[in-house]
């Protein structure tokens, strides 16, 4: 075991868990200049999707969808042996896949918001939702360069649809507060990560972020983990990656582009 039990019981009561380093100062830089060489097209592979989501130039996210296909370092990160036994850890699981990655970056002075979601009903093909995202900043994210926020506990409200919370002009969230237990405070906790650091959150935690008006940009790679029983369960919305899927519906989602990384106790074989 790399948690304490206490660690594997505040995520499950938070649904989310700040952990520390996981890589150094400059493993985390040769991962940011990578990115860059991904978004300027200098890679030698192609990412599944790069997009600014907010669609507006004085609000930029760039969100790449599974870097790891296009670069090695990044493949070799989704294998990082500490990162899969813990999310192992979080999942109670022997087996560990990847679902997808996905990089945010908020450049200097134009970075948009996140508007505040969770992540499982934006994945409406994979049951169930006991995935966790592992969070790496490649570079200090804070409140001033747009850092995530978590609603502490929200995982345990259940799935609700895009769209529902909604995000006032300071970047909270305004919740429809019929999706809430009654007497419920909104608890909304900022998550400074230092570059190299790692965090991890469950899929239905709900997050969201500020902008980044700073000098500094924000970048960040997060890797959607799922245990070994998620199946492949469509449900009328397609997702970006599900022309990947090669299993029926109704089976474990496995496959060459949902690669196994952590395998009773070790990292898989790759
Ligand atoms: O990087 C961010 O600010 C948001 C990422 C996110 O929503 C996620 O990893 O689920």
């Amino acid at each position: 075991m790399i948690l304490t039990e206490s660690q594997i019981a505040e995520f499950k009561d938070l649904g989310f868990l700040k952990i520390g380093r996981i890589m150094s100062v400059s493993q985390a830089d040769e991962l940011r200049e990578r990115m860059f060489s991904v978004i300027e097209g200098r890679a030698e592979n192609k990412p599944e999707s790069v997009t600014n989501l907010t669609g507006q130039e004085e609000n930029v996210v760039v969100q790449i969808v599974n870097i790891w296909e296009a670069d090695d370092l990044f493949r070799e990160h989704i294998y990082n042996a500490q990162i899969c036994q813990i999310a192992a850890e979080l999942m109670d699981t022997d087996t560990v896949r990847v679902w997808h990655d996905q990089v945010q970056y908020k450049p200097p002075k134009i970075g948009g918001p996140t508007t505040w979601h969770q992540d499982h009903p934006y994945w409406p093909v994979i049951q169930p939702a006991d995935l966790v995202s592992a969070w790496v900043a490649l570079e200090d994210a804070t409140v001033q360069n747009g850092c995530m926020s978590m609603v502490a506990h929200s995982h345990k409200w259940g799935p609700h649809k895009g769209g529902t919370i909604g995000t006032d002009e300071n970047y909270l969230p305004t919740p429809d507060m019929s999706l809430v237990p009654p007497g419920t405070k909104i608890d909304v906790v900022p998550c400074e990560v230092k570059k190299g650091e790692v965090m991890f959150h469950h899929c239905l935690t709900w997050h969201g972020g500020p902008p980044n008006r700073s000098d500094r940009g924000r970048p960040a790679i997060a890797v959607h983990y799922m245990p070994g029983h998620v199946r492949y369960v469509p449900e009328g919305s397609t997702h970006l990656v599900e022309h990947n899927i090669e299993v029926k519906p109704g089976e474990i989602l496995k496959g060459k582009h949902f690669p196994t990384v952590w395998e009773n106790g070790h990292v898989a074989a790759h």
